[in-house]
């Protein structure tokens, strides 16, 4: 059986597009894969957090991956800096990587665009990522869009690593969905829709209310042509929840764009928020209910406790291939 790794940080609520891009293929893949699922809280610090803030989302993440449909039962769910392999690998894969391949990321370069201080850690955030992965010697990496540089990169140290010390990695791969891989804001149809954003109406988080989502399907940016037809270039707005509705609904953009023939905005608009809604509402139902028990405490636990067993031992390959420590039997 082929392993799955991918993590989602816990830097704000997740968003339709996370939900999308991400987490919806991972329900898909628990079946067939060895799976491991992690919040990376320590991703999340590489910007400023408040800590019970991150707290807070740290277990609401956890239950939203739970609430969307990860069965403890197949994946394992958990909190990366609950297992110190993280760290101590990430690490490690700092000191091969250079920090021109580093600064050349394009997550790097729109995080530190304009900022006065940058965090040492948002440059060296993807040897982190790629210490994620390559513990678990992960085959493939389900992920959006956004994230396929990373993978490159995590494959490029994995491989010097191997060539340089001991071929220990695997050389994993990116899994990208066909649609659904860069939802983009509602405010800003060019920019990726980000739980990060400043501006709360650019996404739908998945803890919202069917008011709110109403409200911002209701406001986002299209443009004056009237027609729903799916044209990213030229109608980036309408093709973007065009995607959303399709995706949700299980239905064709030729089939959508078909039954919109002759219609309006509004109309459409309403549809699409009543898609959202129906795709959220049962999520929420469940969260709620695993906010208030204490499964979710021990499903975590349980979920450390397995990583830990799998990473620790990796840790101790990469130690030894690197003459860290002394010699172990
Ligand atoms: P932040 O805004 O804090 O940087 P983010 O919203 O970009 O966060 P991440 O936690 O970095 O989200 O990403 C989790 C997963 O969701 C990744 O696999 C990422 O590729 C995917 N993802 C993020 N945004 C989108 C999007 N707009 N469309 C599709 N997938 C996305
Ligand atoms: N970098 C990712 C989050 C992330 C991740 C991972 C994804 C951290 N570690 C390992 C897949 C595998 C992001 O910013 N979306």
């Amino acid at each position: 059986m082929q392993t799955i790794f991918s993590g989602i940080q816990p830097s704000g609520t997740i968003t339709l597009g996370n939900y999308i891009g991400a987490m919806k293929q991972f329900v898909e893949l628990q079946d067939e894969f060895n799976c491991y699922f992690c919040i990376v809280d320590e991703h999340a610090i590489t910007v400023p957090q408040d800590r019970l803030q991150l707290r807070q989302n740290t277990r609401s993440l956890a239950a939203l991956y739970l609430a969307s449909g990860i069965d403890p039962e197949k994946a394992t769910l958990f909190i990366q800096s609950e297992v110190p392999a993280h760290a101590q690998a990430g690490w490690m894969l700092q000191c091969i990587a250079y920090i021109g391949e580093l600064e050349r990321m394009t997550q790097f370069k729109d995080k530190s665009a304009g900022k006065e201080a940058v965090s040492a850690g948002l440059l060296t955030y993807p040897p982190l990522m790629a210490a994620d992965i390559l513990l678990y010697s992960a085959d493939l990496v389900p992920v959006g869009e956004d994230q396929k540089q990373h993978i490159e990169l995590t494959r490029d140290l994995a491989e010097r690593f191997n060539k340089k010390y001991n071929d220990i990695f695997t050389i994993p791969e990116a899994r990208i969905p066909k649609v659904g891989a860069r939802i983009m804001s509602l405010q800003d149809p060019t920019k990726k829709m980000s739980k990060s954003d400043a501006n709360q109406k650019g996404f739908i988080s998945m803890l919202d209310t069917p008011k709110q989502i109403e409200k911002k399907i209701k406001s986002a940016v299209t443009d004056s042509e009237g027609i729903v037809t799916y044209d990213k270039e030229n109608k980036p707005g309408i093709s973007n929840l065009l995607s959303i509705y399709s995706i949700l609904a299980n239905k064709s953009i030729a089939e959508l764009e078909q039954a919109y023939e002759g219609k309006g905005y509004g109309d459409f608009k309403a549809d699409v928020a009543q898609v959202v809604i129906n795709a959220v509402e049962p999520i929420q139902t469940r969260y709620n209910e695993l906010m208030e028990s204490s499964e979710l405490d021990e499903i975590l636990d349980r979920g450390a406790e397995k990583a830990n067993l799998v990473a620790s031992k990796m840790v101790k390959k990469m130690e030894n291939a690197m003459g860290l420590g002394r010699k172990r039997r």
